[in-house]
């Protein structure tokens, strides 16, 4: 069986046991706001699904992608997320911005997953065009942030599983 997918929105949804006592963060890109503002419509929608409370989403709008990892780790370090969702969308110029943007940002957000052994999830789409980008933002490819949802979800789990 092939592991490769398809659809970012496609997963099977009773492999995710109910979620509403976890609190999660969600920061997100303004850059490229047609596309971050419909990955953290799939986020939230699908974090909600599994039971999440609304009152327990904390959303932080922050100016780009490069500025995802900080505001990961204000909300690992100030409050009582159980995972941070981090949503961007980085696409490729004329310049070498792309590149270190995109290893700054992967990068970072792993740093805060390890240094704070939390689920940190990585839902910045870096792509060639805006529309690849869109295709993976509610067109043909799925979205984005249904995905990092689901990683989330899942990985809150697993660390539950083993508590300090
Ligand atoms: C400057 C910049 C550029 C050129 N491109 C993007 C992009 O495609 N996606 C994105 O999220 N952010 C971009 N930025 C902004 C940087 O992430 C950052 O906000 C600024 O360099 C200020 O630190």
């Amino acid at each position: 069986m092939s592991l490769k997918k398809t659809n970012l929105s496609a997963y099977n949804p009773t492999t995710i046991p109910d979620a509403k006592k976890f609190i999660v963060g969600i920061v997100v890109s303004e850059w490229n706001h047609e596309v971050t503002s419909v990955l953290l419509e799939g986020a939230t929608s699908t974090l909600l699904e599994h039971g999440v409370k609304k009152q327990n989403i904390i959303i932080e709008w922050v100016p780009g992608s490069f500025e995802l990892p900080l505001a990961a780790q204000l909300l690992v370090d100030r409050t009582d997320v159980d995972a941070v969702i981090c949503l961007g969308c980085v696409i490729q110029g004329e310049t070498r911005h792309f590149d270190f943007i995109c290893s700054a940002v992967s990068e970072g957000i792993m740093d805060v997953n390890l240094t704070y052994t939390l689920p940190v999830i990585f839902g910045v789409l870096t792509t060639n065009t805006q529309e690849q980008a869109l295709e993976r933002a509610g067109g043909k490819h799925g979205n984005k942030g249904v995905e990092s949802a689901v990683a989330a979800l899942k990985m809150m789990h697993l660390q539950d599983k083993y508590p300090d």
